[in-house]
């Protein structure tokens, strides 16, 4: 009998299979199997006989069942290193689903500007898109038969008002509301009946400046626009300053840089010039003061009207203004 016991612990530690194993259990151990068949006449033996029988099934049985569990979790140890091993996952690969979204360029270059602005300053101001014909235009010194209105070609709505053609007319209600001494800009949308091209939007963003102070100078305008295109382009950026005409500002100027798209050598965002006109600026014409009820003997200031838009397309050397409305998340991600 105990070769018996010594033959099915072997077989149990020889079984290469959990199917193997399970059919020595069932032989050995199983309800009807050699054990179980070893206790069942135990009854029809004399006492001595069936203690002895007792004690050689009991220890048998526990060698066998240990044996067998331990075969079994070796078994169970591979299935699971197999299944852990076939189900393996990379952690670090990027989850499926949404991309985050990000900042429009536009939204952060501008909010660059108000940044530093503010540092320096300046409140930042917001107005309606649809303006009045008096905010626009009037207040800025452009009555309805000057020739400067031709320049802003407008969408105009019913009821005299109009989809704002500049920035400017914020400049007008800062004044109305806060008064001098006033240091404020206005970032926002303007819109213009014009046809598009390269450089050339219907629906665009400026930046309106505007400080008013007692004795402010061109120099003092200078050094604010000298700052504020050192702060967006980090780097050397060659400026020139010409004579520009705005009924609202005397004297007026056009800041233009050196297109940084072709580097000067011409392309279609400087129209072959070499140079993108980026930003309108003057002293305010002491008109604009007087319509908005600032006193021009005590009172004088310098505004601007950045092209936000085009700024961005110098930034990031965008040579075509209509990415920028396109929508394109190909272009849009790479900010
Ligand atoms: C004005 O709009 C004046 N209000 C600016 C100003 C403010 C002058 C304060 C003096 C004092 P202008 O029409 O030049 O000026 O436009 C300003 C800037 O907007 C331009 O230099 C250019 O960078 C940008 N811009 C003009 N038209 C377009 C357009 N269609 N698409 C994209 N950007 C444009």
């Amino acid at each position: 009998m105990q070769d018996f016991v010594d033959s099915a612990l072997a077989r149990i530690h020889a079984a290469t299979t959990a199917d193997e194993l399970e059919s020595v259990r069932v032989e050995v151990l199983g309800r009807k199997g050699v054990i179980a068949d070893l206790s069942k006449d135990m009854g029809k033996l004399a006492p001595a006989e069936r203690a002895e029988r007792g004690k050689f099934i009991n220890t048998a049985k526990q060698a066998l069942e240990s044996a067998w569990e331990g075969r079994k979790s070796g078994f169970e140890r591979v299935a699971l290193a197999a299944r852990l091993d076939a189900e393996w996952l990379d952690l670090t690969v990027p989850a499926p689903g949404r991309k985050p979204g990000s900042l429009h360029p536009i939204t952060q270059i501008q909010w660059e500007i108000e940044d530093l602005f503010r540092s320096l300053g300046f409140a930042v101001l917001d107005g309606p898109e649809v303006e009045t014909e008096h905010h626009n235009f009037d207040a800025l010194n452009i009555p309805a038969d000057h020739p400067a209105r031709d320049m802003q070609d407008t969408f105009w709505l019913e009821g005299g008002h109009l989809l704002r053609t500049h920035t400017s007319p914020v400049q007008v209600r800062g004044m109305e509301k806060l008064g001098p001494p006033l240091r404020m800009i206005a970032p926002g949308r303007v819109f213009r009946n014009e046809s598009v091209d390269a450089s050339h939007e219907h629906t665009f963003y400026q930046l309106e400046g505007m400080m008013i102070d007692r004795n402010v100078s061109v120099g003092n305008l200078i050094y604010f626009m000298k700052t504020l295109l050192g702060a967006i382009f980090h780097r050397e950026v060659t400026v020139r300053l010409r004579p520009g005409f705005f009924p609202f500002v005397e004297p007026g100027f056009e800041l233009d840089i050196r297109c940084l798209i072709c580097g000067g050598d011409g392309c279609p965002v400087c129209k072959q010039s070499g140079w993108v006109e980026l930003l309108p600026c003057g002293l305010v014409n002491p008109k604009v003061l007087r319509a908005s009820g600032i006193d021009p003997a005590e009172w004088n200031g310098f505004a601007f009207g950045l092209g936000l838009t085009r700024l961005v397309m110098m930034r990031y050397a965008i040579g075509d203004i209509r990415w920028l409305q396109s929508g394109d998340l190909r272009f849009l991600g790479q900010f």
